[in-house]
């Protein structure tokens, strides 16, 4: 489909200081917004509504369609919210966009606060990323100096303040209703839905809640408009997006290319597999989309081609793993990661992922017992679709998709220890 980057979001990182406002402005920052103060709230809702821009923080959902469910005639205040709690496991593309270039989300925050007559946003930060929070608190101080923000911004009338807030480091609150009580400053729970935060979020009103990446993605399609954010991506996932790669690859990173890009592709881009790693599996989209393997290198990355493939795009973490690597221990090293995130609210999750995790891990040892993966995917049926919330739905997808392709790893967990099937020694991750 492509065989080449789109770099958009990711054009000026390495730039000297790239995140200072000078360098920002210098590279034409902040001309969006002084573009989208001239137009209505209205019309910028329709702009990103046409634009095909879709959430890129795992859903997909789209994001012009979310922004135009904030009730009109709502005496409440409206608030925006980013979801700045990047936290699925091999997920690495908001952190670096907002140490690299701060003020491109600022300035979509601005813009988007416009389009849903907020005077008030917040960005809420995973807790761990302390130099992020400092990154995002000094463009926001910039961004004030500037008239970007406060009050009467450029005289246009608009009032906002940003608040960049540190969450404390649990990976459930990047739910987006457990973010919102987490930021109420409640233990962050995900609350039931609907009401959607659209309609009763923060403090019960209307909230517009969005990833990052897609706040960050609003200024340049007010730039460049939506003809040129279509002539990217497939019909109906349209744009650039990015792509965090890591594990057995020769150049990790982030790589931003039009949606629909292939994993054989991306690789060729990216210089490939490292040297003597032939590709065993990988996850489209973080530890919660379901793995693939190689006979899937050249399923379209993008919301429908995956999900024909039968995973998820998710957060479109690529983590890519070779031959060395044993599936039982990695499924096992994430769902020891659901089970410590679990949040505990409802019992599929909270039971459950404790129960894998003890069949997986004597299964890694070699001591499994029979009937062990039919337990295990009968545990998984019981969360899947029977939990709170997504996280105990993810927890299910790296055991039933590993089981599906490398069931004969799991048998072989009866009798001999991973450790033995798959020696750290000749292994580079684990
Ligand atoms: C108003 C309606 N709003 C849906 C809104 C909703 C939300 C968005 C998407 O899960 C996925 C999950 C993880 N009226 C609405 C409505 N909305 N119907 O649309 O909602 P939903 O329920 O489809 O998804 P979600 O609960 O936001 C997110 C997957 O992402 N994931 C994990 C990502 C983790 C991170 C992180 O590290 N922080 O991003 C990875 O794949 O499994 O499927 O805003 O309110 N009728
Ligand atoms: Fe909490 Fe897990 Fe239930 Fe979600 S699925 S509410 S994380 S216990």
């Amino acid at each position: 489909m492509t065989d080449t980057l789109t770099p958009v979001l990711t054009a000026n990182w390495a730039d000297d200081r790239a995140w200072t406002l000078a360098a920002y402005e210098n590279q034409g920052g902040y001309q969006a917004l002084r573009q989208a103060l001239q137009m209505t709230p209205d019309e910028l809702v329709t702009l990103v509504k046409d634009s095909g821009l879709r959430g890129r923080g795992g859903a997909g959902f789209p994001t012009g369609m979310k922004w135009s469910f904030i009730p009109k005639d709502n005496p409440n205040p409206t608030y925006l919210v980013v979801n700045a709690d990047e936290s699925e496991p091999g997920t690495c593309k908001d952190i670096p966009l907002m140490m690299a270039s701060p003020h491109t989300l600022v300035e979509g925050v601005i813009i988007a606060s416009r389009a849903i007559e907020a005077r008030q946003a917040f960005i809420y930060v995973r807790g761990e990323v302390l130099h992020v929070v400092r990154r995002l608190r000094a463009a926001v101080r910039e961004a004030y100096e500037a008239g970007h923000v406060g009050t009467d911004i450029h005289g246009s009338g608009m009032d906002l303040d940003i608040v960049v807030h540190a969450g404390a480091g649990a990976y459930i609150c990047g739910e987006e209703t457990a973010l919102l009580d987490s930021l109420e400053g409640r233990r962050g729970q995900p609350r039931l839905r609907p009401p959607f935060p659209a309609v009763a979020g923060l403090y019960a009103s209307p909230t517009v809640i969005n990833n990052v990446e897609s706040i960050a993605s609003v200024p340049a399609i007010v730039r460049g408009g939506v003809s040129w954010f279509g002539s990217m991506g497939t019909e109906k996932s349209k744009g650039h997006t990015i792509y965090s790669l890591s594990g057995h690859v020769k150049r990790p990173g982030q790589y931003e290319a039009p949606l629909g890009i292939t994993l054989r592709e991306l690789l060729d881009l990216s210089g490939g597999m490292r040297e003597g790693a032939e590709l065993k599996f990988w996850t489209p989209g973080g530890s919660s989309t379901p793995i693939l393997t190689a006979e899937h290198l050249d399923v379209p990355l993008d919301y429908e081609g995956v999900s024909a493939a039968g995973s998820m795009l998710g957060t479109k973490a690529l983590q890519i793993f070779d031959q060395t690597t044993s599936v039982v221990r990695c499924v096992l090293r994430w769902t020891e990661f659901y089970k410590h995130e679990s949040c505990g609210k409802c019992t599929p999750c909270r039971e459950g992922t404790w129960w894998m995790v003890q069949i997986l891990r004597r299964l890694d040892r070699g001591e499994g017992q029979p009937g062990d993966i039919e337990t295990l995917l009968d545990l998984c049926d019981n969360i899947l679709g029977r939990s709170f919330c997504a996280l105990g739905d993810g927890a299910t997808s790296p055991i039933t998709s590993a089981i599906r392709y490398f069931r004969e790893e799991f048998e072989a967990g009866m009798t001999t220890p991973s450790s033995e099937l798959f020696p750290p020694s000749r292994s580079t991750l684990f």
